[in-house]
């Protein structure tokens, strides 16, 4: 029956726009994680129905769709990000085709392996997004409700919303994780509105429940090379205290780093050694990704951090715990020669 060419011939479409996704993120996104399942993927559709029907039905110089494609412009590929989202649709219209004529030849279990596969792709698609990144901004906002002078979290965000801030970490060191959770999805619902980054520190399950941009982990956290593999096109910084930490972050491929503490500061507990401003000299000479300044900021000492290659400042204590944040955040946009919001 001629049905088997249906299956045949959207096998080996999807194998070769797997192909192509496979050799993608292997030479151009250098991803190897993503290459590797998408072979392992690859061969799964291949090996997922088998039947000598397919072989025996297959025509491919009478197929009709050979000179469809041959003569046809709707291939026109502008860039690479169009070649993968083809590809994609190539992908996933396959499957859907295999599934449905499974079906019809009474292979119901086969038909649901394509399905799985199929859905499969849709996350493999957002692993392939454009990665992420930091907004190129002067205060990185971070929250903290217990430094926030009794309002909650919620509230200090919208607050650094209508500064202007750009980007804002949720920083939650004393609630439970559901109730981080439902805190973190507003914070998202208003962040998102007002085009604002958000940064979720530790707990990467939040950040992808979210739909964060961002997670921020530290030393002592899941290496970053475990964290890449869970967090797709997610921006990831990781705090760093000394030069050593710092080229292995890069190598290991940080977005970003934190750099501090530059001062001495009582927000965070078991705070790590560093020789804060002259690490951030050495960063600021030998870094080359976007890197963040934190620990004891304050408008009174952020000219000096400045000094030292300082461009993109972390406060905590110094915004949340200031009665006007408006205004605080306005004052310290002036002292750093920025215009006023
Ligand atoms: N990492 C290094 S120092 C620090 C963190 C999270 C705390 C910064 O808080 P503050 O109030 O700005 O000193
Ligand atoms: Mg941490």
């Amino acid at each position: 029956m001629n049905i088997y060419r249906i299956v045949d011939a959207n096998i080996n479409r999807v194998s070769e726009g797997l192909r192509v996704l496979e050799d993608i993120a292997r030479f151009i996104l250098e991803n190897a994680y993503v290459s590797k399942e998408l072979r392992e993927m690859r061969h799964q559709v291949r090996k997922s129905f088998s039947s000598p029907k397919l072989i025996h039905f297959r025509d491919s110089e009478r197929d009709l769709g050979f000179n469809v494609s041959q003569n046809s412009n709707i291939d026109k590929k502008e860039d690479i990000w169009d070649l993968i989202e083809a590809n994609f649709k190539r992908i996933q219209e396959g499957l859907r085709s295999i599934e449905e004529t499974l079906k019809v030849l009474g292979h119901y279990n086969e038909s649901k392996i394509y399905e799985s596969l199929r859905f499969k792709s849709y996350t493999f698609e957002k692993l392939f997004c454009p990665k992420r990144s930091l907004p190129n901004t002067d205060i990185y906002g971070i929250l903290g409700e217990e430094f926030s002078l009794e309002r909650s979290n919620i509230q200090v965000a919208k607050e650094m919303v209508r500064a202007g801030i750009k980007i804002i970490q949720y920083r939650e060191k004393k609630k439970n994780k559901s109730e981080k959770l439902k805190e973190c999805k507003s914070i998202r619902d208003i962040t998102k509105k007002s085009g604002v980054s958000l940064i979720v520190n530790d707990d990467i399950d939040i950040a992808l429940a979210v739909e964060a941009d961002g997670v921020h982990i530290g030393q002592e956290d899941m290496p970053i090379e475990e964290v890449k593999k869970i967090t797709g096109n997610m921006i990831i910084g990781l705090s760093t205290h000394n030069e050593a930490q710092a080229i292995d972050a890069v190598s290991k491929g940080a977005d970003y780093i934190g750099v501090g503490p530059i001062f001495s500061t009582t927000t965070k507990k078991d705070v790590e050694k560093c020789e804060g401003l002259k690490y951030l000299k050495w960063v600021s000479e030998n870094i080359s990704i976007p890197y963040v300044a934190i620990g004891g900021i304050k408008k009174s000492n952020i000219l000096e951090v400045k000094k030292y290659g300082g461009k993109c400042f972390a406060m905590i204590s110094e915004i949340v715990g200031s009665d006007d944040i408006v205004q605080k955040i306005r004052d310290i946009r002036n002292i750093l020669g920025k215009e006023g919001i």
